[in-house]
């Protein structure tokens, strides 16, 4: 048994989430939270909102609320509906925790004792009605490229064109729509992320196991000059941790933040104090290497465009934090990431309010349905694409026709001629041992691509599973038998009766609800990994009573396709 410490980027707090950013982090993380629980592993999930920065500021603005209760109210929406997605976090955290402030505020201390930072100072877009310096986004103006006039500070929507404030025609102050602007110098504090280049380096040329992906993005940035440049850790806003020294002021900081980017990552150890806080287990274990974190194998689910702020800032923070005497806080061994996911024919969009939001996703279908599709489609070597044809014909093709169609099938047969019980009599024969054989080798395949985090691969191994059994079940075809030989055919019956168990377990970290109906239907609460295929094909005994369950997953049909289609075709409001 070994520990496992996994965390999934942390979502941001500005609105319900769609199903590309649940396929890049949450989804992938919890299939593989839920499948180290099954093989015996200790897990520690964890995941929390993102709830600092301009981003959160404006959206409670626009909700017309106090950016704290804003923060509370999203933070119990997504809870629910990562309940909702069965999304099996330990901890479902928030930034704006007290334990993520004195954490930051720590490390930034360490930090600046190590000479790892340096104020600069810098000229900013103050407005004088608003009395306050405003962030980029806070400006919006004509654009000088194309004459939109409600361009932004950092960009123009208008034409994608990226921007500097001064760059605007007529730039006014987004919260009150004054125009008496002027630049004003402005003190900040950057982190030295060029002092650490060697260091990031090394760590990151020893990673020769991660995904191409994470590890192209992390040496082009690394590289590039561009990305490690000393970064800006501190914002002019009023929400977020305040810049201070150990919660005591840093002269010049006074009514400044940290930049949401350097505490989001921190929030990962702080969550799991959170927790350790809430339940009072041990925090540390986790995450200081002297503490026994040595042992914890750490793994980060992620979207493309997150991996920068983990492979360099993230590690450069923590890389900076162990120079200093007692500290030890364990960096992470492997970084999965994820393109993007596609909706139908455009890209989905949160600020455009396109594709489908998770709320709406449960609205329609359970989450089995969903987690099968995303999981067995997600965007590993390319950028994917989600069309209704594509998410009909899998739900309809390997849930219900495939995995459905097995259960129902094997119980149905088996109560109306032997009744809810498993039979007995019969034996083996050369067809059982052959499926016994193909299901051997496809559960090693299972498993290595689930250790390996091969999301796609894993769901094609799990479906040619289900496959064989069908296959079975068509070849044996026991109700012909049945005919003839009954014990034969009893025999056949309690193998997939005992094949429907197995299913249970190795599915669940794809469709769990499902995993539940059909332990139920077998009357088990037998959860363990099947090791040992022949024991666990043999595992229910005959005479083991079980249930017939309902439908495991209905077919979509061609009007609800259509009906979906039209109605997910349009921009969300
Ligand atoms: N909140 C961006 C995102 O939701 C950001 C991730 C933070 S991970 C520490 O994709
Ligand atoms: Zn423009």
């Amino acid at each position: 048994m070994a520990r496992h410490l996994i965390t999934s980027a942390i979502p941001y707090i500005n609105g319900i989430k769609h199903l590309g950013n649940l396929v890049g982090s949450q989804l992938p993380a919890d299939l593989f939270a839920r499948y180290l629980r099954g093989r015996g592993h200790e897990v520690m999930f964890i995941c929390a909102t993102d709830e600092h920065g301009t981003p959160a500021e404006l959206a409670a603005a626009k909700a017309g609320k106090p950016v704290a209760d804003y923060c509370a109210e999203m933070h119990d929406v997504q809870a629910r509906i990562a309940r909702g997605f069965r999304l099996s976090f330990d901890h479902f955290g928030r930034s704006s925790s007290a334990q993520n402030r004195v954490l930051t505020q720590h490390f930034a201390k360490v930090l600046a004792d190590q000479g790892l930072i340096r104020e600069v100072v810098e000229k900013q877009m103050y407005s004088i009605a608003d009395g306050r310096f405003l962030p980029d986004r806070y400006i919006e103006g004509t654009c000088p490229n194309c004459g939109y006039d409600s361009a932004r500070g950092d960009q123009c929507d208008n034409c994608t064109k990226q921007l500097d404030p001064v760059d605007l025609i007529n730039p006014r102050s987004v919260i009150s729509g004054s125009t008496e602007l002027e630049m004003r110098d402005t003190k900040h504090l950057f982190l030295r992320q060029s002092a650490m280049k060697e260091k990031l380096a090394a760590w990151i040329d020893s990673k020769a196991d991660w995904p191409v992906l994470t590890t192209s993005i992390a040496k082009k940035w690394l590289n590039d000059g561009d990305g490690l440049q000393d970064r800006g850790i501190t914002r002019d806003l009023a929400w977020g941790v305040p810049a201070q020294f150990e919660g005591a002021p840093w002269e010049g900081m006074e009514g400044k933040v940290f930049y949401v980017w350097f505490d989001a990552p921190i929030e990962y150890i702080a969550a799991t104090q959170e927790w350790a806080d809430k339940t009072g287990g041990d925090w540390a274990r986790w995450w200081r290497t002297d503490k026994g974190a040595d042992e914890v194998t750490y793994t980060q689910f992620m979207g493309k465009d997150n991996v920068p702020f983990h492979t360099i800032g993230f590690p450069a923070t923590i890389l900076g934090v162990n120079q200093a005497e007692g500290e030890a806080w364990k960096l992470v061994d492997y970084i999965k990431s994820f393109n993007y996911l596609n909706y139908d024919g455009g890209q989905f969009s949160t600020s455009r309010g396109r594709g489908v939001f998770m709320d709406q996703a449960l609205e329609i279908l359970p989450s089995d349905y969903w987690r099968w599709w995303l999981l067995s489609h997600a965007p590993e070597s390319s950028d994917a694409e989600f069309t209704w044809e594509n998410f009909q014909s899998s739900v309809n093709k390997d849930l219900a026709d495939v995995l459905g169609n097995f259960v129902s099938r094997i119980t149905k047969f088996t109560r109306s001629k032997f009744g809810e019980a498993l039979p007995e009599g019969g034996a083996w024969g050369e067809r059982e041992e052959a499926l016994l054989a193909e299901l051997t080798a496809r559960l090693a395949d299972y498993e290595r691509y689930m250790d390996e985090k091969e999301v796609r691969k894993a769901a094609a191994e799990l479906r040619a599973i289900w496959v064989a059994g069908n296959e079975y079940l068509q070849s044996a075809a026991p109700w012909t038998v049945f005919k003839t030989d009954p014990a034969q055919a009893a025999a056949q019956a309690r193998l997939a009766l005992n094949l429907v168990r197995i299913y249970a377990i190795l599915s669940a970290p794809f469709i769990p609800d499902a995993t539940e109906i059909m332990l139920e239907a077998m009357q088990t609460e037998d959860r363990s990994w099947p090791t040992d295929l022949r024991a666990a094909l043999t595992a229910l005994p005959p005479g083991h009573a079980f249930t017939t369950p309902e439908v495991l997953f209905r077919k979509v049909s061609d009007e609800e396709r259509e009906e979906w289609q039209t109605r997910f075709a349009g921009i969300r409001t």
